[in-house]
């Protein structure tokens, strides 16, 4: 029975190694969105240390923030990503000035960070006018790739160690 624990103790942090990644584009300064002009642009998770090589992405995410702009007598946001597009439940916003919108994973935007880190947005306007001024991309997953040493810097690590115990020794010695 201990042996049984020791074994659940030691594979337990093997088993799920959570995390999350957290990416923030603060668009300076805010791009305008008209029903004529859309704005595209890609979150690269690599840069919050997304490894798509070892990490897993499992679910994500996107909230973009919006400034009214305009008199406008209602907005409405549309907002692409890979495979789906999302309007804001809600259908418009009236009398606002500042709001956010959350939309949740798609599967191929799942299969892109994957892929390659990178999660491609477009945000339209399907009604009225307004400013684009932030997006946030937060990704759970799990974090693999435990680095594992490799022999040449294990034999720099022995090195240095033993460098430093031949100084300590000679220091006693001067001393
Ligand atoms: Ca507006
Ligand atoms: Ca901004």
């Amino acid at each position: 029975m201990k042996g049984f624990i020791a074994a659940l103790m030691l594979s337990a942090p093997m088993l799920a190694n959570a995390y999350t990644w957290t990416s923030v584009v603060d668009f300076n300064p805010d791009p305008q969105i008209t029903p004529s002009s859309s704005f595209s642009y890609a979150h690269d998770l690599t840069t919050s240390g997304f490894n798509p090589a070892v990490d897993t992405a499992t679910d994500y995410d996107l909230t973009i923030y919006l400034t009214d702009s305009g008199r406008d007598w209602f907005d409405v946001v549309r907002v692409d990503q890979p495979g789906s597009w999302f309007t804001d439940g809600s259908g418009a916003f009236f009398n606002w000035s500042y709001a956010s919108v959350t939309t949740e994973a798609s599967y191929s935007g799942l299969v892109r960070l994957n892929d390659n880190g990178i999660l491609n947005i477009t945000v339209e306007s399907l009604f009225g006018s307004f400013y684009l001024d932030a997006s946030e991309l937060i990704v759970t997953g799990n974090q693999g790739g435990t680095s594992v040493p490799e022999p040449n810097s294990l034999a720099l690590l022995a090195a240095g160690i033993l460098g430093i115990v031949v100084m300590r020794r000679k220091v006693a010695r001067g001393n």
